[in-house]
């Protein structure tokens, strides 16, 4: 039932902005792309640390959803941010989900990669290629903005 999914994409817009983004501001993503994110707020700790607690309202799959997240890991150096499932739609169908945006910047082209760990509650439940997706057209969303901000 434990599964991994891997994706990467390449951002022309700044490595070092996208990683802060996640790391320090989520919240402002929903102002980003607004079809996709509605609410980021914080519900304990403080932005950018680890242990800190965050609740999205985010659209997909056809319905509004609620993703309540800690964010378990933070690596500065590699430019990564872990984000772990713990309440909300997802635990209908996953019993652990984590989410770990990567970037690597090395010249103009940064290469995103997306990364979903996860256990399915059963063997009926998909994997989360759709939830992949959304997080693939957050990431472009992302770059659009950079680019022309
Ligand atoms: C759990 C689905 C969304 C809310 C994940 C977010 C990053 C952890 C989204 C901004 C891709």
């Amino acid at each position: 039932m434990a599964g991994k999914l891997v994706s990467e994409i390449s951002i022309k817009s700044d490595g070092d902005v996208f990683h802060e983004l996640f790391r320090e501001k989520p919240h402002h993503i929903s102002g980003i792309c607004p079809d996709k994110i509605q609410t980021c707020d914080l519900h304990e700790g403080e932005w950018g640390k680890v242990g800190s607690i965050i609740c999205w309202n985010y659209f997909h799959d056809g319905k509004e959803r609620v993703a309540k997240e800690i964010i378990e890991a933070i690596d500065e150096e590699k430019k990564s941010v872990t984000f772990k499932v713990i309440q909300g739609d997802l635990m209908e169908q996953f019993k652990v989900m984590k989410l770990i945006v990567h970037v690597d910047t090395n010249g103009e082209d940064n290469l995103v990669t997306w990364t979903l760990e996860y256990e399915k509650l059963n063997e009926a439940v998909p994997d989360p290629h759709t939830l992949m997706e959304f997080c693939l057209h957050v990431t472009k969303d992302i770059e659009t903005h950079h680019l022309t901000n």
